[in-house]
């Protein structure tokens, strides 16, 4: 098989979710640690939405996080990234189509997005009215779901799975932002995070996630050995932020 270039910032969840996947996997690839919003119009020739991850894999582009883990899921050797059951594999899908969408939507892009990223690439205001509804109403709702979706011990469907290597990734940039989640009322997300972050591969990701948001871009590349990753040869970044076709501004 041709060596793999997965282009995308470990800052970004889908990315995260990608590469655990590959930890999960035994997959080895090289990084382009880009910020989607700084790709160059290489970059978005492969990636029309302007979006990370992107999979290049010889002739082989793919985009979307879900696309890529599935075509990994059926061509790669290893553990199963799915429960075998047919029933709760399609129950992990609908966790992973939560979290690729509703959940990101609040923690990626009403938190993150609005508070870190907004006003640091594209120099506008954060809007304070998104923040209070997306902390104070609809995060909470998502939690009372997730709560009961958890349970007191062990992965979302016992071991662990794409559900969970799904979900957990974006609590770290809400995290960023100084939005945790309330062990007192949420007590059953609260621990499974932890397992996330100290049994699974997605810990030592989350922290490079952290480290690289203390990081000025520009260092990313170098910021990889360090915890094992690989840099790619040729780097998609550009000079100037760019809004792709779908960035909330
Ligand atoms: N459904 C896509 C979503 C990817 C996505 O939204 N990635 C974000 C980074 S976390 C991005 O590239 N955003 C740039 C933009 O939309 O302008 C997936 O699963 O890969």
């Amino acid at each position: 098989m041709a060596a793999v270039t997965l282009i995308g910032s470990p800052v970004s969840p889908y990315v995260r979710k990608v590469l655990a996947a590959c930890a999960v996997k035994g997959i080895e690839v090289e990084l382009d640690p880009i910020s989607p919003m700084y790709g160059n119009d290489d970059f978005e020739r492969l990636s029309p939405l302007r979006r990370v991850p992107v999979w290049v894999e010889g002739d082989l582009t793919l985009c979307d996080s879900s696309v890529i883990v599935q075509y990994i899921e059926e061509t790669r050797p290893g553990p199963s990234l799915w429960p075998a059951d047919p029933a709760r594999r399609a129950k992990a899908r609908w966790l992973e189509e939560f979290a690729d969408t509703r959940l990101f939507d609040v923690l990626g892009w009403r938190l993150f997005f609005q508070i870190a990223l907004k006003p640091r690439f594209f120099g506008t205001e954060t809007d304070a009215e998104v923040v209070r509804k997306a902390r104070d109403v609809e995060l909470p709702m998502i939690l009372d779901y997730l709560e009961s979706q958890t349970p007191e011990t062990g992965f979302l469907f016992g071991e662990l799975s794409l559900a969970d290597l799904s979900v957990a990734p974006a609590f770290v940039n809400a995290g960023a932002v100084q939005v945790h989640v309330d062990p007192a009322r949420w007590p059953r997300v609260s621990a499974w995070l932890e397992r996330m972050e100290s049994e699974t591969p997605l810990g030592p990701l989350n922290t490079l996630a952290r480290a690289l948001m203390r990081t000025p871009l520009a260092a990313h590349r170098d910021s990889l050995p360090e915890f094992g990753l690989a840099a790619a040869a040729v780097s998609l970044g550009g000079q100037t932020p760019r809004a792709g076709p779908m960035t909330p501004l």
